[in-house]
């Protein structure tokens, strides 16, 4: 018979994991060691997190505000949840993923040049200035969202870093579009895609000797003609921890796209092989990406490269029962953004019952096709005790979110209706 207090402990435990996901009921099973039986804690750490934000601890870097750490090295860091009041992420508050852990320390501005080269009339070398000096600006409000954006809700669990909702981001971004660099270099006959590549370096996933995030963009191609070689940010240089000087930004398309610390581009003749065009970010290729971990292993999965971000919608106020009763009787205001990298926000619904039941929320100024939109909802409770608000979104193309939760093996794609529960209290 354990004693009542392992037993209690115990219990605390799976409540922690309930609420928290892994991480703090992880480092609680450390504190208390052997107290625990093996078993359940197993049980409780594999429970998807319920958490907005992932549970890691807040560290300041260079140019940053405090923002959540999933790891150090390469460095990862998720946006808090308040941020997402306005529908601009400010620079300091920016998500940041890396995947690589030599990611640049600093950069000089006057070393720096994008090449472009490889299937091309006049290779160029160009410095920082020629890009502001010698081509037209193009300015586009999007959102960045890592394609792993909330990996944490997943359930079985999957590899990589588990996300709460803070792995996403909306700026204004200003600079040079691809196509007006492709066409100064001049295109020759055959060229296929243009390959992307950063500073960065260093090993990446073990057994693919990838040293290089390298991302290519099929020339034919929407993404060619939506993409950005972008040196401001909400008008300001890129933090370096987002790819100062240069990085690409594709509206509508996942992060992946996105590459930081930009300093060659290279026109290919054939199809890229390099494992992060290849072979990484692929989702099953069913109708919303997700799939089942039994057709994985059965191996019967046809997989695709990820493109356009699913439409998704979060409530970024009130946040819920930890932080106090909301009065009975006084309007409450739901908050929060939506965006959809399919077309723009046309539609915010509320439910004030769990689902059952939604009505239609205030949206807020339209910023661009791919930006936040904000919106908001208004009611009155009118008797004591727990809420649960959800929201959905539509965008122009028809697309609206569902309530079934998504599986794929990388974990990509989330975008079931949030809930948040709230406590109604007496005055
Ligand atoms: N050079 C480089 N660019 C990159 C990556 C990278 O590892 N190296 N990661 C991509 C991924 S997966 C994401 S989610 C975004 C993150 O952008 P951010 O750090 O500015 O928020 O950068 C993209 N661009
Ligand atoms: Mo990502």
């Amino acid at each position: 018979m354990p004693s009542s207090a392992s037993v209690s402990r115990r219990t605390s435990l799976k409540l922690l994991g309930a609420i928290a996901g892994t991480s703090i009921a992880d480092r609680a099973l450390a504190q208390v060691g052997s107290a625990v039986s093996t078993p359940r804690s197993l049980e409780v750490s594999t429970a998807p997190s319920l958490l907005w934000n992932a549970p890691g601890p807040l560290v300041a870097l260079p140019q940053k505000v405090p923002l959540i750490q999933l790891t150090d090295r390469p460095v990862q860091l998720e946006t808090p949840r308040h941020y997402f009041a306005t529908p601009r992420t400010p620079n300091a508050a920016f998500f940041v993923r890396w995947h690589l852990p030599f990611h640049p320390r600093s950069v000089d501005l006057d070393a720096f040049r994008l090449r472009i080269e490889g299937h091309v009339q006049r290779p160029l070398s160009l410095r920082f200035a020629d890009l502001l000096r010698d081509f037209k600006p193009q300015t586009a409000v999007a959102v960045n969202q890592c394609a792993g954006n909330s990996r944490g809700r997943f359930s079985p669990r999957v590899p990589g870093s588990q996300w709460g909702h803070g792995a996403m981001g909306c700026a204004e971004w200003t600079g040079v579009r691809l196509r007006d660099l492709l066409q100064r270099a001049g295109l020759q006959p055959g060229a296929l895609s243009v390959q992307l590549a950063g500073l960065d370096r260093g090993a990446g996933p073990e057994g693919y000797g990838s040293s290089a995030y390298l991302k290519s963009l099929v020339i034919d191609s929407d993404m060619i003609d939506e993409a950005i070689v972008a040196y401001a940010m909400n008008g300001e240089p890129l933090p370096l921890l987002n790819g100062f000087p240069l990085r690409i930004v594709l509206p509508g398309y996942f992060a992946t796209y996105w590459v930081k610390a930009l300093s060659v581009l290279r026109v290919l003749s054939a199809a890229d092989e390099n494992f992060w065009t290849k072979t990484a970010y692929r989702i099953p290729a069913t109708p919303d990406g997700s799939t089942t971990p039994e057709a994985i292993q059965e191996g019967k999965v046809k997989l695709v490269p990820i493109g356009r971000m699913p439409v998704r919608s979060f409530i970024v106020s009130p946040i819920g029962d930890d932080f106090g009763k909301l009065p009975v009787g006084l309007p409450v205001i739901v908050r929060g953004q939506a965006f959809s990298g399919h077309d723009r926000i046309t539609r915010v619904e509320v439910s004030i019952d769990e689902g059952r039941t939604f009505a239609a929320a205030t949206l807020g100024e339209d910023q661009g096709r791919y930006a936040f939109r904000p919106f908001s909802f208004r009611f009155t409770p009118s008797q004591p005790g727990r809420i649960v608000l959800c929201v959905r979104a539509s965008d122009g193309k028809g697309n609206r979110q569902g309530d079934s939760a998504i599986w794929n093996p990388g974990g990509y794609l989330w975008n079931r209706i949030e809930r948040q529960e709230v406590s109604i209290g007496a005055i």
